[in-house]
Parts: structure tokens; C-alpha cells; sequence
């Protein structure tokens, strides 16, 4: 199949002014497309090129011939999940998430305190995760391309800590992006969404 470079799911200005238009426009328009064109070309008439998303990211994980394959798989899928995971002021996760995020940190400001570190301590490019594992949520961090659902963990959230996400806006403040990106733009109802697809 032919992967297409999905629509971002709201307008350039939606997120202003935590993640200005400008970055919208260059992370969305250059570099997620740029992931999809590059795809498209590196699995163009091989066996990988009827296959869906997530099975090539599984097929190629672990196969240093098909790095290159992996990475814009893997980036064409983290960056579709991260615009769905943005929303200006989505307020706080209520219900059955809220009540599994007090389980499983003791409080949203410990979540956020340790999603928070890991996107701050991954060295380089990569992203933070919030996922579930084995029934557990937890928080992850995975470097470049990397994705959970390689360790068998289900992601519910992501923060793109490439600085392709934050510099424009944020410049080399990386802890402060991740702090507006905690306390502004995580879309709770789409990561609810996600936490009851994985229960079923
Ligand atoms: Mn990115």
C-alpha cells in the first residue's frame, strides 16, 4: 500500500501559544511528511510494501539490514499518535484512567513528575511515553524512531522530544516544553480512549 500523510486533526493554531503555528507547520508539512515519502520509496516493491503500519515497525525492529525502514515506519507512526495526542487545555484525566493513574503513581503531579524526567533525560532524539504494560502503566522513554509496541507495551501517550518539536518555540528548554506539554496539551479523552481499547 501506498502510506499517505494523515491530516493534522486540528487547525496550525489550535495549540498557540504553547506550540506555535510555525512549528505545527514544519514538524507536520517537513518532517512527518518527509517520514511518509521516504517509507513509501524504501518499501516500494518489496515484500514489506503490502503490509500494514505496525507490521513492518514488528519486522523490522530487530533487523539492522532494514534500519532505515524501521526508522521512517516507526516516525510516520509516533508522530501520527503524538498530534492525537495534543489538545490545548484538555484538562485532567477523569474515571477509570484517573482512578489507574493514582494506582500506578500515587498522584497525576508524581505522573507527571516522572513523565516530566524521562522526556528530559533521554539524550538526544527520541520521545516520552506513557504506556501499558502487562496491565501497569508506566512511564518510558525510548531514543530516535523507538517504539513501545516493540517491548510488547501499549502506548497511550507520546511527547516528541526531537528538537524539531520544541526548538522554534522553546529553543534549547526542552523541561519547559515538557512542563507546558503536562500541564496544556496532553488530550486526556484521547488517552482514555486508548487505555479502554487496550483493556478489551
Ligand atoms: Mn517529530
Amino acid at each position: 500500500m501506498t502510506f499517505e500523510l494523515p491530516p493534522l486533526p486540528y487547525d496550525y493554531k489550535a495549540l498557540e501559544p504553547f506550540v506555535s503555528a510555525s512549528t505545527l507547520e514544519f514538524h507536520h508539512d517537513k518532517h512527518h511528511a518527509g517520514y511518509v515519502t521516504n517509507l513509501n520509496k524504501l518499501v516500494q516493491d518489496t515484500e514489506l510494501a503490502n503490509k500494514s503500519l505496525e507490521e513492518i515497525i514488528l519486522a523490522t525492529a530487530n533487523d539492522s539490514a532494514k534500519t532505515g525502514i524501521f526508522n521512517n515506519a516507526a516516525q510516520v507512526w509516533n508522530h501520527t499518535f503524538y498530534w492525537h495526542s495534543l489538545k490545548k487545555d484538555g484538562g485532567d484525566p477523569t474515571g477509570q484512567l484517573a482512578d489507574k493513574i493514582k494506582a500506578s503513581f500515587g498522584s497525576l503531579d508524581e505522573f507527571k513528575k516522572q513523565f516530566k524526567e524521562a522526556g528530559a533525560t533521554q539524550f538526544g532524539s527520541g520521545y516520552a511515553w506513557l504506556v501499558l504494560d502487562n496491565g501497569q502503566l508506566k512511564v518510558v522513554k525510548t531514543p530516535n524512531a523507538a517504539n513501545p509496541i516493540t517491548n510488547s507495551q501499549t502506548p497511550l501517550l507520546t511527547a516528541d522530544v526531537w528538537e524539531h518539536a520544541y526548538y522554534l518555540d522553546y529553543q534549547n528548554r526542552r523541561p519547559d516544553y515538557l512542563q507546558t506539554f503536562l500541564d496544556h496539551l496532553i488530550n486526556w479523552d484521547f488517552v482514555a480512549e486508548q487505555y479502554a481499547k487496550a483493556g478489551k
